[in-house]
């Protein structure tokens, strides 16, 4: 059916938002361990630039940012969908807030002074110094990613007082399944339970503690890991879907084939360039030529990207 490969470390919240979806559907994939820093050289003849985890390949299909990784999976497993009609609304709307802004207060929280003893990227004062500066990088441009910390307390603490009210009946967010809202809250609330320094923060919200060890306990699925050059070959060996859809958001602006670029708007602000393939209200997507891995198509959400013409 599919050969997924995801493009990840495993310290990234985002890419446990991935691997623990991919448990849930008891998907078989392929796992490819990306730097935590710039260079990844190995991502960019894939990504074109892109420099944020995770990635997730199908063979010469490359889909950036997690919003559009998760609909990817579900409609390659459609079984117990994350997207149920019912609570449309409000899963994608708390889904994209808490990947936005509440990922933002978890930064803070999870990066404190007294979480730092035990936080496996500051393994030594010179790693630790390449990732700091790694990030100002990141944010150059853009949004910090970084919230201070008395300003990301009261929300952290307030959303899980939300939260323990509403995962009282043992179940998860919308009902007896989880959906696209409860991946999202999975990866920030894991990012401070996967740290022994912090992990107290989350003893007043019980339901919330255990809702994530239900999470948890969906594993990562059936994972295969290979190197990197390896999902470079499979690339270059595999023509992309080639699809091409224009939605009515630019009428007589934009016509497939047109040279574009595409950009986040929050931060890693490094351009994709390309050839336009698809830009709907849900996705936009550019197809590439590279000299490693040939034509690819690079795929990203509509929401939270810019789209310009060159
Ligand atoms: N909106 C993106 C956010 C991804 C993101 O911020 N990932 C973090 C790691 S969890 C990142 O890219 N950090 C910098 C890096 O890995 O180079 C998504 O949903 O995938």
């Amino acid at each position: 059916m599919s050969d997924l490969i995801l493009h990840q470390y495993p310290a990234s919240p985002f890419s446990e938002k991935i691997r623990v979806l991919l448990g849930y559907k008891q998907a078989h994939y392929s796992s490819v361990e990306i730097p935590v820093i710039m260079p990844k050289p190995l991502l960019m003849p894939l990504s074109g630039g892109y420099r944020k985890t995770p990635v997730m390949q199908n063979g010469a299909d490359v889909y950036c940012d997690t919003a559009i990784i998760c609909r990817l999976i579900d409609r390659l497993y459609p079984d117990s969908t994350i997207y149920p009609e019912a609570v449309d609304a409000a899963n994608n709307a708390l889904a994209n807030w808490t990947d936005t802004f509440f990922f933002r207060v978890a930064v803070a929280i999870a990066f404190q002074p007294k979480a730092m003893i035990d936080n496996p990227l500051f393994s030594d004062p010179e790693a630790a110094a390449a990732f700091m500066a790694d990030r100002v990088e990141l944010s150059k441009g853009g949004l910090q990613i970084r919230m201070e910390f008395e300003m990301a307390m009261p929300y952290f603490l307030a959303h899980m007082k939300h939260l323990d009210k509403q995962l009282s009946d043992g179940g998860f967010l919308f009902g007896d399944k989880p959906t696209a809202a409860d991946f999202s809250t999975y990866h920030c609330c894991w990012f401070v339970y996967s740290r022994d320094a912090i992990r107290d923060t989350l003893d007043p919200f019980p339901n919330v503690v255990s809702w994530i060890q239900r999470m948890m306990a969906f594993g990562h699925g059936h994972v295969t890991h290979i190197s990197g050059d390896a999902a470079l070959d499979i690339a270059s060996k595999a023509e992309p879907l080639g699809d091409e859809v224009m939605g009515s958001m630019h009428p007589g602006e934009l016509k497939p084939g047109d040279d574009v670029e595409i950009i986040p708007t929050d931060y890693g602000l490094i351009p994709v360039q390309g050839k336009l393939q698809i830009a709907s209200l849900e996705e936009l997507a550019i197809r590439r030529t590279d000299a490693r891995v040939g034509n690819i198509s690079v795929h990203f959400p509509r929401l939270g990207f810019e789209l310009r013409t060159l």
